[in-house]
């Protein structure tokens, strides 16, 4: 079979780059910034992509396939150059082509820019999944928002959390390709209203509406070593078309200028509070414009080459990610019912049969329930949809489960109370044939703690999907120089098949392995001293041990307890500056969510803690902090290969997988954990014997809350805990402002110590004598470094995939031949 990419030389490569300066950006050579060289080269390699991209979608079409629609709020893709040009193979062509435009792949690629269309682990997960559906040649399309502004950048201003507006588009995208003929109108508000139509009696007519439009923009998904190109279209908001002239007839010039800006609203900005459920009525527009175009859009394609709908769950599955699109199953209704006048119980079937939802969160907070008075101002006929599902869906169950008052109110789509609320995750299991949990724990919990009324109302309808990462973007293109170790060793195949990567575990007694592995680790870790210096200023030692924790801020993450550990190891050192202790970089990044006040707390806890012990002469050479500011996709992969320890030590049962513990592990960071989430079965794979677990288990805190947890026990029971706590409460970082974090504290103490870190302290610590130990004998540690690398194979969203098809989607590889 014939790849597209093979015909590509250097000089054709910068050949077509120079001719997108000229035409695309009317310059020369001499003229260009290196924005432009970024931009034109990246062209050209886009341009690669197009005979695969045409020759993906025809094939689809032309074998009219069964395909996956993936639904999702968020794609965290990061930077797309690198990663496109080790998709397409031509990592040493571009060197030379770029060689030609006088500028470094360095350069260039620092300046590709960086799409932050997510919050943290849910969007990257949506990434990992595209890239492995299309290196797996699926047929699949990602469903999108084409936000204006991504996630929020941010900076420290004296130590505090400062949120800047993300200008990701502000020169451009290069990977997009518009598609304004594609362009669907959107409709929200207005009333419901009865008519008579004349065949079909008496119907409910949504009107007096106010229409926007959708306008689509496709963004290329290269498979890793195929043909496929998939893709991911991303829609944005704008006013209708004649939409200004309407209201300006009527002489209202402000007004029609208000009403333009409205429909541009939409689309204008990312949520950035993940996990704290708002309910705002522009992020309820947002999730529905998202949902109704992508149906719509999914309805036109299917209806190109059929025409009736007796085939359309068998053409399409559409995967919900998380509650976010679950609107998409009353629009989907809307259409089939109203629109396409077929009769409910078929529309249902339809319905039903295409839906598929993955739940991400059992955290409370995060359950979307949007107030019925809210979805009937924005969405009336949505709002009639939703109530006649849950009337037919409590009539059956009343058959089957006569007189369970209490199975009903707990299955039940609205929650009765002051202010009735509609529960999208009820509405997600009902309108869905699956709903899969992220790891076994979380599934499991979910089925058995959240859910347990549903699991007996649709025995086998949850299961579980485990998450994974792309390991192309996650190790060859992040980590060039361990890959190329492992390729030394057992070839190049394990790169199309992580699961091969387990051959590698053969070397990890070998000395000379296990030097050349710690000398890898050394310039990983020299490079991120380079990032350091330059975000913070800090001078850090490659020699010191990186420990390691990025993700996002949240209390139920506990970056709180990793900073009471260092408290009592700069405490230990003062009180005793002989007391031996492993020279350690504690390194910090995440954001918090612009009104989570008391993670924006802990963010300034780091930094102030920071400042003091990088200038106390005691610890120096020991104990360094660092927070680099903005994390994102760039930055994680600068940091994951250089870290020594992976921090993942959420309280048990709150994380429902994590996926930055599968990263670190693959670039051989050896974890500290908790057995929450992807740890349960990180453990299993790596061994119990290459894995730091401590800590309560999900099971202990669930009898310790109904025995009734008492944190000050705790307190009264360790000297080092008090000492470590009374340094949060009267803040001896800062002695000026004393009560700077009495909220922390209180937070851990008399409020109850939701998350449990008291309990978990001592364990905690305990544990790090364990790693400090065994980090003074590098061969060993490299030993179980390299196992780690060696056993993660299964954790690749190759495999993630697999197993959403073998058990969930049921779709078919379709290898795209180029003629
Ligand atoms: C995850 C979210 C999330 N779970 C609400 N839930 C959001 C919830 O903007 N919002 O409203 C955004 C995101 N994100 C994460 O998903 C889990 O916490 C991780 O444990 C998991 O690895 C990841 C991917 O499954």
């Amino acid at each position: 079979m014939k790849h597209f990419k093979e015909s590509i030389t250097a000089d054709l490569l910068a050949e077509r780059a120079l001719f997108h300066l000229k035409y695309s950006r009317g310059k020369d050579l001499r003229a260009a910034t290196t924005f432009d060289k970024m931009s034109c080269f990246s062209h050209a390699v886009r341009d690669m992509a197009v005979d695969g991209f045409i020759a993906t979608q025809r094939k689809y079409l032309d074998n009219d396939v069964r395909r996956v629609n993936y639904l999702s709020m968020e794609y965290l893709i990061g930077k797309m150059l690198a990663n496109n040009v080790v998709a397409l193979g031509i990592v040493e062509t571009s060197k030379e082509a770029l060689k030609k435009l006088d500028i470094t792949v360095e350069e260039i690629l620092e300046l590709d820019v960086e799409a932050g269309l997510g919050n943290g682990g849910l969007g990257r997960l949506a990434a990992c999944y595209l890239d492995s559906l299309a290196t797996m040649e699926l047929p699949a399309y990602g469903y999108g928002i084409r936000y204006e502004h991504g996630i929020f950048r941010q900076e420290f201003d004296n130590g505090w959390q400062c949120e800047r507006p993300d200008e990701w588009l502000a020169n451009g995208y290069p990977w997009e390709l518009i598609r304004p003929e594609y362009t669907l109108p959107v409709c929200v508000y207005g009333r419901v209203k009865k008519n008579f139509i004349p065949g079909r009696g008496s119907v409910d007519v949504w009107e007096d509406w106010q229409m926007f439009e959708a306008v689509p923009y496709d963004v290329p998904i290269i498979g890793y070593g195929v043909n496929t190109v998939n893709m991911l279209r991303l829609w944005k908001s704008q006013p209708a078309e004649g939409f200004r002239l309407d209201v300006f007839n009527q002489g209202d010039y402000v007004r029609s200028v208000e009403e333009k800006n409205w429909a541009e609203n939409v689309t204008k900005v990312l949520y950035p509070s993940d996990y704290t459920y708002a309910g705002k009525e522009l992020r309820l527009i947002q999730e529905y414009f998202l949902a109704s175009c992508s149906v719509r859009d999914i309805i036109r394609r299917y209806k190109k080459t059929h025409n009736d709908f007796s085939k359309f769950a068998e053409k399409n599955v559409v995967q919900l990610n998380d509650t976010h699109p679950t609107l998409a199953i009353v629009e989907l209704m809307r259409v089939l019912h109203d629109e396409e006048a077929m009769p409910w119980d078929k529309a249902w079937d339809i319905t039903v049969n295409t839906f598929c939802y993955t739940n991400h969160t059992l955290l409370a907070e995060a359950l979307e329930k949007w107030t019925v008075d809210l979805l009937q101002r924005v969405l009336p006929r949505h709002m009639q949809i939703i109530y006649e599902i849950n009337h037919r869906f409590l009539q059956k169950l009343e058959i089957n489960f006569p007189g369970d008052g209490d199975l009903m109110r707990a299955v039940s789509l609205i929650e009765e109370g002051p202010h009735q609320q509609v529960r999208m995750a009820n509405l997600c299991v009902v309108g869905s044939s699956k709903v899969n949990g992220v790891s076994a724990l979380h599934s499991e919990l979910l089925r058995t703690k959240t859910m347990p009324e549903f699991d007996k109302v649709y025995p086998g309808k949850f299961c579980n999907v485990t998450n994974g990462i792309t390991h192309r973007r996650w190790l060859l293109k992040s980590n060039p120089e361990l890959t190329g170790l492992i390729s030394d060793k057992i070839g190049e195949e394990w790169k199309k098949d992580l699961s091969l990567i387990k051959t590698f575990e053969d070397f990890a007694k070998t000395k000379a392995i296990q030097k050349r592995f710690m000398e890898i680790k050394r310039d990983n870790k020299v490079e991120l001293c380079k990032v350091i210096k330059e975000l913070t200023g800090e001078h850090v030692s490659p020699d010191s041990m990186f420990d390691v924790q990025i993700k996002r801020l949240h209390m139920y993450k506990r970056q709180l307890l990793k900073v009471m550990h260092i408290i009592y190891l700069y405490q230990k050192i003062k009180a005793n500056p002989k007391v031996k202790i492993q020279a350690s970089t504690f390194i910090f990044a995440a954001k918090a969510a612009p009104a989570y006040l008391i993670a924006k707390s802990v963010i300034k806890l780091i930094n102030s803690m920071a400042d003091v012990i990088n200038h106390d002469v005691d610890v120096a050479g020991r104990l360094k902090v660092v927070f680099l500011p903005d994390y994102n996709v760039s930055l994680a992969e600068k940091i994951i290969p250089a870290a020594d320890i992976s921090e993942q030590i959420s309280t048990a049962g709150l994380e429902a997988s994590g996926t930055g513990n599968m990263k670190l592990s693959l670039n051989g960071a050896l974890t500290v954990g908790t057995l929450d989430g992807a740890n349960v079965e990180i453990a299993q794979h790596v061994g119990d014997e290459n894995i730091f677990i401590f800590g309560h288990r999900t099971e202990e805190l669930e009898e310790l809350r109904t025995k009734g947890y008492n944190p000050w026990a705790y307190m009264d029971k360790s000297k080092d805990l008090q000492n470590v706590l009374e340094a949060i409460r009267d803040n001896i970082f800062d002695p000026t402002q004393p009560d700077l974090f009495k909220d922390i504290y209180n937070d851990i103490t008399e409020h109850g110590d939701f998350y449990f870190y008291l309990a978990d302290f001592e364990p905690y610590i305990k544990c790090f004598k364990k790693v400090d130990k065994l980090y003074e004998t590098p061969s060993k540690w490299a030993e179980k470094a390299i196992l780690n690398v060696a056993r993660m194979g299964w954790f690749s969203s190759d495999r993630s995939i697999q197993n959403y098809c073998d058990d969930i989607w049921h779709l078919e590889r379709t290898p795209i031949e180029m003629v």
